[in-house]
């Protein structure tokens, strides 16, 4: 693909903004007078965003402006919407995450304030969380009459356990950020400010992989994850080979072997 990722964000609505730092993009929620809810028009200019990222972007933040990261799905939308119509918008969201969760690129998001309903369901189609302390994780659908729509009874349970999803949507549980990143909501867990700082970080680190570690990594290891051990093991040793014999593997093995290459730190 040869288009800039400044020719893709023309193309987007203004509730988001794009901006570039190398190899990285960065994909930000802007209706911070929303509290970054999720309308169609956004939820679609995710989807396009995803759809189309150019060859020179290797890793993305998601990123989301003022206080919070998303106040998840954009309740005034709801009002007028018949059984036919919610079951298209769910199916956009899932078309949407989908291309962020199994997209050409890892996705590092940044934390913060709220990150409830739709919200959280986006994070955790993410590929690496970085929570400001300030964050907080509810799924307020239990309270406005609703259920999850944009993939979170698929995605959340395999990230906490369906039990704690359970409970957190009969009882309006919220989660600080602390307890978030010991559930596995988040990765890391850095003060306030400090998120988009480090999720740079990491994205630039990720950016600098061998492209074949980020493909195997984002998508070998889900499937794997859920599929039975024989076929696991099938692709496990397939997609082995295949990144071992890339160019930019042999490259940093020599490199390792040569005593060009850093070792394993023990704590990063
Ligand atoms: C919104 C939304 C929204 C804020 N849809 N307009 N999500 C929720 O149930 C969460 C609803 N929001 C809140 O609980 C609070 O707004 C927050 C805790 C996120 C932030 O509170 P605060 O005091 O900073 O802001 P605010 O005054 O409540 O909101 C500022 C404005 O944003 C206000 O509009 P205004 O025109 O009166 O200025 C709010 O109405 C608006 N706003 N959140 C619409 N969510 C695929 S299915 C997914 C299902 C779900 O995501 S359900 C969970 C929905």
């Amino acid at each position: 693909m040869t288009t800039s990722l400044a020719a893709v964000a023309s193309a987007l609505p203004s509730s988001l903004q794009v901006e570039q730092h190398g190899a990285v993009g960065i994909l930000r929620l802007a209706r911070p007078h929303k509290r970054n809810a999720l309308d169609d028009a956004t939820v679609r200019g995710i989807e396009d965003f995803f759809t189309a990222i150019p060859d020179e972007i290797k890793a993305m933040v998601l990123h989301g402006e003022g206080e919070h990261f998303c106040a998840g799905l954009d309740l005034s939308e709801l009002r007028e919407r018949d059984v036919a119509a919610g079951i298209e918008h769910s199916r956009l969201w899932h078309r949407a995450f989908e291309q962020i969760e199994f997209g050409r690129v890892p996705v590092v998001a940044v934390l913060h304030g709220a990150v409830i309903g739709g919200g959280l369901e986006l994070a955790a189609a993410t590929h690496v969380r970085v929570a400001e302390r300030s964050a907080y994780y509810a799924l307020p659908e239990g309270s406005r009459g609703i259920f999850l729509g944009g993939g979170g009874s698929v995605r959340l349970p395999r990230l906490i356990g369906a039990s704690r999803v359970i409970e957190m949507m009969l009882t309006g549980r919220t989660y600080g950020a602390e307890e978030g990143a010991s559930l596995g909501l988040s990765h890391y867990l850095v003060d306030a400010g400090a998120g988009l700082a480090k999720a740079l970080e990491l994205a630039a680190r990720i950016a600098g992989n061998a492209p074949m570690t980020n493909f195997a990594a984002m998508q070998v290891l889900p499937r794997n994850a859920e599929q039975d051990r024989a076929s696991g093991f099938v692709l496990e040793s397939l997609m082995a080979a295949i990144a071992q014999g890339d160019p930019i593997a042999k490259e940093r093995l020599r490199d390792f072997l040569e005593k060009r290459a850093p070792k394993t730190a023990r704590e990063s």
